[in-house]
């Protein structure tokens, strides 16, 4: 990275909205896979804050550690219908958000490990609170649904509908604080999407780049307009990496696999575009690594490879 801004590292250990248990367990996998000395390798310095502190999901519903997933909506704290553990995930988010903007007012870059992709509401409420922010939502899943449209209630699939402020959340007033914009948003990587989603994207004024994009363009072209999209009139860039964007072979320790993703090498030239930007322009501001799930990985590859995109994004070449 160019600027000499310290990057703070901000745990975020929460598993409430996935359906599978393990991702809880990402911060802990990303440190150990050796984030530290891959972006010391980027000439970052980094601050490791620790993890934000939250209960595990048994201490909120005893049944959450059943193998067939998070069924419960967390007992007597259940808030709005179908959106599984939305008071714990909004009372953490709220905090995060917090966290994210405080780094950001010290002069420093926000890096928060996830945790299901949920936690990005939290990341990216606090990246925009004194900001415009653009964003590029790296990903397989569009993760726009809001508890009115989501198939299944794991708000891991709603964090850009809560981030865009739609729809009806829980307590906390998301439409009103400062959001993100459609146009400022970037997709790539998709290739699952729910049928009400799908016109949801398509309604949306945000840009999709699909798996389908990145076969005939390459993914340096197509990252290269994701920028341009999130950086147009914004004040820098949120990067949202949901590790599920990657191929299951290359990325096997995902809550939400999706074979025909993207390969290893396609994942670093993404975040190297990335890089090559915000050396020129210094766009980026804030950045979340998400979905990473230790107990459905072998030998902790995943984590490697976030920790290795993640100092990809902040400038570490091969040669
Ligand atoms: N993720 N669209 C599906 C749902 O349940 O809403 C899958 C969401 C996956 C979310 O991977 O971050
Ligand atoms: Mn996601
Ligand atoms: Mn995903
Ligand atoms: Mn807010």
């Amino acid at each position: 990275m160019n600027t000499n801004a310290t990057v703070r590292i901000i745990g975020a250990p929460m598993d409430y909205g996935a359906n599978r248990r393990g991702v809880d367990m990402g911060p802990s996998a990303i440190r150990y896979a050796g984030l530290a000395d891959e972006l010391e390798r980027a000439s970052v310095a980094p601050v490791d804050d620790g993890d934000l502190s939250m209960p595990r999901a048994e201490e909120i519903d005893p049944d959450a550690d059943d193998a067939t997933g998070l069924e419960s909506t967390g007992g007597e704290s259940a808030g709005v219908e179908n959106a599984k553990f939305l008071p714990e995930i909004e009372s953490v988010n709220a905090r995060l958000a917090d966290r994210v903007a405080e780094t950001l007012a010290d002069g420093e870059f926000p890096l928060v490990l996830g945790g299901d992709h949920s936690v990005a509401i939290g990341s990216l409420h606090g990246s925009a609170r004194d900001a415009d922010v653009g964003a590029i939502w790296f990903d397989a899943h569009a993760d726009l649904n809001t508890p009115e449209t989501s198939p299944s209630g794991n708000v891991h699939g709603m964090p850009l509908g809560a981030a865009l402020g739609r729809g009806v959340f829980g307590d906390m007033d998301w439409a009103h604080s400062p959001r993100l914009r459609e146009e400022s948003v970037a997709y790539v990587g998709l290739r699952s999407i729910d049928e009400r989603e799908r016109e949801l994207v398509r309604e949306s004024e945000m840009t999709a780049f699909t798996m389908s994009d990145i076969d005939q363009r390459g993914m340096t072209a197509v990252v290269e307009d994701a920028l341009a999209v999130a950086t147009d009139g914004t004040d820098g860039i949120h990067v949202s990496l949901d590790l599920d964007m990657i191929d299951p072979k290359a990325a096997p320790g995902v809550g939400t696999p999706v074979r025909g993703g993207v390969t290893y090498r396609e994942a670093h030239a993404a975040l190297e575009a990335v890089s090559r930007r915000h050396d020129r322009d210094g766009i980026l501001r804030s950045m979340d690594v998400v979905e990473v799930n230790p107990i459905l990985d072998e030998a902790n590859e995943t984590a490697a490879l976030a920790a290795e995109l993640t100092a990809s994004a902040f400038g570490k070449r091969i040669l």
